[in-house]
């Protein structure tokens, strides 16, 4: 045996293009776990059989490991060596093989949270995409598909509960306290889908019938203490399996179905066949801890992560690149189950609003990329808006251009055509044009090119006849100069304002060309637009309407989501002014009516009267700025609120006095309730009501549940009043002892519009109850800080500071929470040349520190790029 290299990689650029099948099947693995916390011994034997056509060496990937054996055919096997951090053995001629590999590894010092960990005595795993080569060497691929039966032993006492994928095969007690159990996995498939988890747990268990008769054991294991906090996910469980029978006739395919709840987690949630493992925080939820927003996002985290069973684990991924294949398809499901299971009409607009604020900007910045890649160094810096959201809204254009029976053709054959199989984003396009009957082929392009295009339209006047002239442009992105016009559906419907019955209907056009005409026949006078209604495509529309029409729009339109931008708009021409220092009572009068008139409509749904009456986020109105002013904006938004705030007092009062809906009910009428109180208290609050932080302070303290608890708190963190410091500190009494709950302490401040939160920032990253081991607890601090406009671009680049000094802090211990912590400083380009300056000196300090991670090294170099 030789020892090649001992030296880490240097960043190597992956290409998609490079793509070849690996040269060995493996069709089964047997794989052994001695577990302990410090020291765990691993075997994996691996039965491999050679599909390249001619002799080749089986290489097997490695991070951080070292090998303490190997065996070929059962005979122990020198003719191997280290290549890097990988494992080259050479097998001579053979055709088939089975190949044992010994490891040994310590869980306790794996801060990465990727491969083998310990959170809280418990040990548990996270292998996608790369991690399940720090447990033991393989392929490490998705297209290498394997059966997996797993032993596993350990403390009895310490680790009572044994869990793997699939089914438990077996289990008994051993000498000295041990004991174990063997897992066995019927489905094929690749490493990222691997999970164990040892620890003290307990289970809530229920049951679910499939549609051809089956029943399912469900467990949902936490804590214990924990349990009476799972009802909801379970819930949320049943309600997916259901869901994906009904409206995609998927059927669950194992007996057992386990969730596994921890605390430290990189992400949200994995969904390892059979055992999916969660961030606690989609798990917990109960009425006097968990707000709305916590409540729909456990729901939506245990239906994507259930929803991938099909769209992930049966259909995988053939390499890396395909990644939205599975992740923007279960993006797109998970959405239309919340918005079956509750408002549409606010799902959308909620999920338009990540769009916009979380992927719009990633597509304009040095960090843009298609759904697709081309490229990656490393591919955890992946797990991005463009592939997950923008990935969600290119599937959701198929479902609208095919319409709903044509879309389930498409991935019924999808899904036959793939089942078992590691497959591409070509092969979804292809099923979906043979089941849909539909040519795809301009509509590829959105697989291929980044940026948010943008839809210039205009609309020309002959006699009496009316057209629509849309001209397309897609903007440059880093490595894309020229661009060609998108294939995209635009629902589109136009009224007549004075009240004749003169109207274009609702329908779908399907944009081909740099520029379209839509002849929208004969109106008296200029017909008001209502455009891309639903958000038909993830297009930036710029259409200039009068104030006049906005609000017409506002408050007859019949699409709620159109009717939601139209006021949005409305609100936003009005800001615009103001920060560029125009803006005149005119403006703010037809916004002050327009949120009248929605928030007095009787009929109306009050969850879209919140969402519609809310004004639009300072980062947006950044968006349609050319440079950003965070301040100008700040001021501009907090002086239209306060205006409306005065003129509109009696009706925020009124709703502030009646009685709040019980936190027990979670029906959307109950939930837009809540929400619009917190609007009404905002309101009150920008307007500067001495009585305010006791209207706010009552409300904590009044509050049967989190919502209104935390909605209370977040308007007081905002000032400097005495309840401001009495409700944090009656917050963290009450609820120091659970963590997430905790989490939302240190949230509310960095969420803070007072001018010293990046002081505050950093005292709090002092406080005994802050640590950077809880990715949970680092998001809370500073990625509320990133998010907070204002803040973090405080003119002296304290926010900058504080950013880059976490990102080296946490550099070392998780490269993955410390890259995502990056893409802020990134928008350097879109700030005054001051701001610009001090974004682009954190980067580069980030860079000059030694032994970077591959993570923020691709993040910060790419982030600096002109
Ligand atoms: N597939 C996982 C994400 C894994 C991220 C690894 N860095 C969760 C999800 O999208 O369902
Ligand atoms: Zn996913």
């Amino acid at each position: 045996m030789t020892d090649a290299s001992s030296t880490p990689p240097l960043p190597v650029t992956i290409h998609r293009g490079d793509y070849r099948p690996y040269e060995w099947a493996i069709p089964e693995i047997h794989m052994d776990f001695q577990l302990d916390v410090q020291c765990s011994k691993i075997t994996s034997q691996m039965h491999i059989t050679r599909q390249a056509a001619a002799p080749a060496p089986l290489l097997l990937r490695g991070d951080g490991l070292s090998v303490a054996g190997v065996r070929v055919d059962g005979q122990d096997w020198n003719d191997w060596a280290m290549v890097g951090p990988d494992l080259r053995i050479e097998l001579g001629e053979r055709e088939t093989a089975i190949v044992a590999v010994d490891t040994i590894i310590d869980p306790s010092a794996n801060s990465q949270l990727m491969g083998l960990y310990a959170s809280g005595g418990m040990l548990c795993t996270q292998c996608e995409a790369e991690g399940f080569r720090r447990i033991s060497f393989h392929p490490d691929r998705p297209d290498v598909l394997s059966r997996y039966v797993v032993r596993m032993e350990g403390d009895k006492a310490q680790f009572p509960i044994l869990l793997s994928n699939g089914n438990c095969i077996d289990s008994g007690d051993g000498a000295d306290g041990r004991h174990w159990a063997v897992w066995e996995d019927p489905w094929p498939k690749p490493s990222y889908l691997f999970a164990l988890v040892a620890g003290d747990l307990v289970a809530t268990s229920d049951e679910f019938i499939t549609m051809s008769g089956r029943k399912v054991a469900l467990n949902i294991w936490v804590r214990a203490g924990d349990e009476g906090r799972t009802l909801h996910a379970m819930q949320a469980l049943k309600n997916s399996m259901d869901w994906d029978e009904r409206v995609y006739g998927r059927e669950y395919d194992l007996d057992l179905f386990n969730i596994v709840a921890v605390s430290d987690f990189n992400m949200g949630a994995m969904e390892n066949k059979g055992l999916n493992i969660f961030n606690t925080r989609y798990i917990l939820a109960d009425a006097d801890t968990a707000t709305d927003a916590d409540y729909d996002g456990v729901e939506g985290v245990v239906a994507h992560e259930y929803f991938h069973n099909w769209s992930g684990n049966r259909v995988t991924c053939r390499d890396w690149f395909q990644l939205s294949l599975k992740e923007g398809f279960t993006v797109y499901r998970d959405q239309c189950f919340s918005a079956d299971m509750g408002s549409e009409a606010v799902k959308r607009i909620e999920d338009v609003r990540i769009l916009r604020a979380a992927q719009f900007p990633e597509d304009a910045g040095p960090l843009a990329h298609p759904i697709r890649p081309e490229s990656f160094q490393e591919i955890s810096n992946f797990y991005t808006a463009t592939i997950y959201n923008k990935g969600a809204e290119i599937i959701r254009m198929m479902a609208t251009l095919l319409g709903a029976e044509r879309f389930r053709a498409g991935t019924d054959l999808y899904f036959d055509r793939h089942d078992g199989e590691a497959a591409t984003c070509e092969d979804f396009v292809r099923a979906m044009e043979d089941g849909g009957q539909i040519d795809l082929t301009q509509f590829r392009r959105w697989y291929e090119q980044a940026g948010t295009p943008r839809l210039n339209m205009a609309l020309e006047q002959n006699g009496a006849e009316w057209t629509l002239v849309v001209q397309q442009s897609v903007p440059a992105t880093p490595g894309q100069p020229d661009k060609l016009p998108m294939m995209m559906p635009l629902r589109l419907k136009a009224f007549a304002m004075d009240g004749s019955d003169q109207v274009v209907a609702d329908q779908v056009f399907t944009l081909h060309g740099a520029e379209e005409r839509i002849a929208l026949g004969r109106f008296d006078n200029r017909p008001a637009l209502s455009i891309n209604r639903a958000f038909s495509a993830p297009v930036i529309a710029q259409f200039m309407r009068g104030a006049g029409e906005l609000a017409w729009l506002a408050a007859h339109d019949d699409d709620p989501f159109a009717r939601y931008e139209a006021l949005q708009q409305l609100m936003l021409d009005a800001l615009v002014a103001m920060v560029s220092g125009g803006g005149d009572d005119t403006d703010k009068a037809a916004v002050i009516d327009a949120v009248a008139g929605t928030l007095t409509e009787a009929a109306a749904d009050p969850a879209f009267v919140a969402e519609a009456i809310a004004l639009p986020s300072e980062a947006f109105i950044g968006d349609q700025m050319l440079v950003v002013d965070p301040d100008a904006i700040r001021a501009a938004r907090l002086a239209l609120q306060s205006a409306i705030g005065r003129v509109l007092e009696a009706d925020f009062r009124a709703l502030l006095t009646k009685a709040a809906p019980p936190a027990s009910d979670l029906s959307p009428t109950a939930k837009g309730g809540r929400r619009l109180r917190g609007v009404a208290l905002t309101y009150l609050t920008a307007a500067g009501f001495v009585d305010a932080p006791q209207m706010a302070l009552a409300m904590f303290r009044q509050a049967d549940g989190m919502t209104e608890r935390q909605a209370a708190l977040a308007v007081l963190a905002h000032g400097d009043s005495a309840e401001r410091e009495t409700a944090l500190a009656e917050f963290y009494d009450r609820y120091h002892n659970n963590a997430l709950v905790l989490d939302k302490w240190f949230q509310v401040q960095s969420w803070s519009m007072r001018d010293d939160t990046p002081e505050a920032v950093e005292r709090l990253a002092q406080h005994p109850d802050f640590t950077l081991s809880n990715p949970n607890r680092v998001r809370a601090l500073y990625g509320a800080l990133t998010g907070n406009q204002a803040a973090f671009h405080r003119a002296d680049g304290k926010g900058y500071q504080l950013i880059a000094d976490l990102v080296i802090a946490l550099d070392s211990k998780n490269p993955q929470t410390a890259a995502r912590m990056i893409p802020p400083l990134g928008r350097w380009k879109r700030f005054d040349e001051g701001r610009a300056a001090m974004m682009r000196s954190a980067l580069e300090r980030i860079l000059a520190q030694p032994g970077l991670s591959r993570d923020v090294t691709e993040q910060a170099s790419k982030s600096l790029l002109a």
